[in-house]
Formats: structure tokens, sequence, C-alpha cells
């Protein structure tokens, strides 16, 4: 296991960190996506390399001649965040090696949103894992392709309504599962996987740094609740990213080495799940599936959930 500074940990310190990402970046009131990136900031320890895929997160924070970035920061294309952070990597090693790069510690961190990494750059993230490179992935994950207007990805829950998943008399939006991405990481048995939600920040900052430490490429899942595509309140994204872990859409845990899971605090602490109801009901997306006509659908995908859960609490060894 990773060892974690203390100081990263301590919130004071987390607070006196100067932000990553400056206001005024442009992302719609109430995203969770800002949060995450600067909670990311608060982990992370000497200068830092962000090679980000295209997506909201990317967009809004760098409309020409502006950046919101206050440290280095690459623009890449939607596929390729993992395949340029690897050569990132590896320069700085061979400049290294030529006694050209004189920091001890350089953070080399991959961003992506769930299109550009459960879809699109899924192959050249799993190459950059195979091949070994010391960098840390981010996705942030929000349930669809935000950015061009709500297509459904592989993130997107069932039952959600995007513009390519309808929903209405003849479909209950998303019919397929998500795919369960954090676990495909995994078995490329790379040192560190996690998944995080921005309402536990601690747990967040934490396992970033972990990530940051561990000797080899890591992976970390953050949720971001969208209020534009999620049709939610924009003063409550950050309790949505409270309720997805306590309705068990997205618990929060750690994969060791690709074999070793283990449950977290805010995951680990709950006696059982709550209703996937109290989730659906804060969104516009999920609005249909409360008509009769979709009962039986929602049932099987409550059901589903704690099918899952049971599942990942086995695999972390709680009976
Ligand atoms: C190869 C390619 N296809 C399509 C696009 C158009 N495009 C830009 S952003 C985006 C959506 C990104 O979705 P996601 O990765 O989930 O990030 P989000 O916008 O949701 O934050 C798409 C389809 C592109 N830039 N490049
Ligand atoms: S569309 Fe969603 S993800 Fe994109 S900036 Fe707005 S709230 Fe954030
Ligand atoms: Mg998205």
């Amino acid at each position: 296991m990773v060892e974690v500074e203390k100081a990263a940990l301590s919130i004071k310190d987390m607070l006196q960190k100067k932000p990553i990402l400056s206001s005024g970046h442009r992302m719609c009131a109430g995203c969770a996506a800002p949060t995450v990136v600067k909670l990311m900031g608060m982990a992370l320890r000497g200068p830092t390399i962000v090679c980000e895929a295209t997506g909201c997160l990317e967009v809004a924070t760098t409309i020409y001649p502006y950046t919101a970035w206050n440290i280095n920061w690459i623009h890449v294309a939607f596929e390729n965040a993992a395949a340029v952070a690897s050569g990132v990597a590896e320069a700085i090693n061979a400049l290294r090696e030529k006694g050209q790069w004189k920091h001890e510690i350089t953070d080399v961190i991959a961003i992506g949103g769930d299109g550009g990494t459960f879809d699109i750059g899924f192959g050249s993230l799993s190459g950059a894992l195979e091949r070994g490179h010391k960098f840390v992935y981010m996705v942030y994950d929000n349930g669809a392709y935000q950015n061009t207007g709500i297509q459904r990805s592989g993130a997107t829950l069932p039952g959600q309504e995007t513009t390519t998943s309808w929903a209405g008399k003849v479909e209950p939006g998303k019919r397929e599962r998500k795919k369960p991405l954090p676990e495909i990481v995994a078995a490329h048995r790379i040192p560190y996987v996690a998944t995080v939600s921005p309402y536990y920040t601690r747990d967040f900052v934490t396992k970033f740094r972990k990530a940051l430490e561990a000797d080899g490429p890591a992976f970390i899942h953050a949720y971001s609740p969208c209020p534009r595509g999620w049709r939610s309140d924009t003063a409550k994204s950050i309790e949505l990213a409270k309720l997805a872990v306590e309705t068990g859409i997205h618990p929060l845990y750690e994969v060791i080495d690709g074999t070793e899971y283990i449950m977290s605090g805010p995951s680990k602490r709950l006696k059982e799940l709550k209703p996937l109801d109290e989730y659906l009901k804060m969104q516009g997306q999920f609005k249909h599936l409360f008509k009769p006509q979709w009962e039986e659908f929602k049932k099987k995908i409550q059901q589903d959930l704690i099918d899952d859960w049971e599942l990942l609490k086995k695999k972390c060894g709680i009976e």
C-alpha cells in the first residue's frame, strides 16, 4: 500500500493550497467538475502537467485567448489523453537521464470526461496502462457527452434520458447497464484504482495523493453531477454526489494491484443502501421512470444495484 504524506491530509493544508483553477472559468452554475478539479489540485505535490481530452471541462475553461488553469495544461484530442500523458511521462524520464529535468517529482495527469474515457479514449487508456507509464488518469463522470448536447455514453445509467436514449411511450431511456470501468481498468493489474465523490472531500484528496504516489499508472473515477444535462437544481450537485454513493450508484472503493478490493469509509459505514428513488426524483432526466408504465423497469434497476453492491462487498471481504 502506498504511503500518504500526513500533510496532504490535513484540512488546513488542503485549504492553503492555491486553487489550480481560477474562478470565472465559464462552466455552468452548479457544475461539479470545477470542484472535482480543485480537489485534485489539493493533492498535487510538485510541478504538474495536465493533458486533457476535449469535453465540457476542457472547452469551457480554455476559451481562446483565456485559460482558467494555473498549472501546465495541454489540450489533446478526444481520444488520446492517455497517449499524450504517456509521452509526457517518458519525455520527462528522457530529459532526467540527460540531466535536463531538475524536478525530483513531477505529477503527470490525464483527464477525460466519461465519453472520452469509457468510450472513445478507452483504447488509448488501455494501451497506456498496459505499457505501465507513471501517470494518473482521472475521469470526471457526468453520465453523458454533455458538451455536445447530452448524448448517451458507456457511463450513462439505465433509465437515464439523453438525446440519444429517448424516454417516452416506447422507450424508458437507456436500457443497457453502465460499463464497469474501474474494474476493467483494475483488471490491467495497475497499482492503484479508486472511485471518489466530491462530497467526500478528504477521501477524494487522500485517494488522489495515493494515486500520485503509486509505483506506476493509477486511475481515479470521480463522480461529477451536471445540472444542465441532469435537469437538477444547481444548488444540489454535491448532495447528488453524496446520494450517488449512498444509493450504490457510485460506491467508494480502492483496488490495489488489480486484486485487493478495499471499501472506503463512507461506503463501509452504510448499514444499507438508500432507495434509488431518492436519487432519481431530484433529476428531470429520470422523471419518466415514475410513470406506472416503467415501474417494473425501475424495480429491475434497483435490484441490479443491490446485487452489484452485495458483489462488491464480497470482493472487499465484507459479509
Ligand atoms: C473525435 C471527436 N469526435 C467528436 C468530438 C466532439 N466532441 C467534443 S466534446 C464531446 C463530448 C464530450 O463528452 P465527455 O467526454 O463525456 O465530456 P463532457 O462534455 O460530458 O464533460 C464531443 C462528442 C470531438 N471533439 N472529437
Ligand atoms: S453542461 Fe454539465 S458538465 Fe457541462 S459545464 Fe454545464 S453543468 Fe458542467
Ligand atoms: Mg460526460
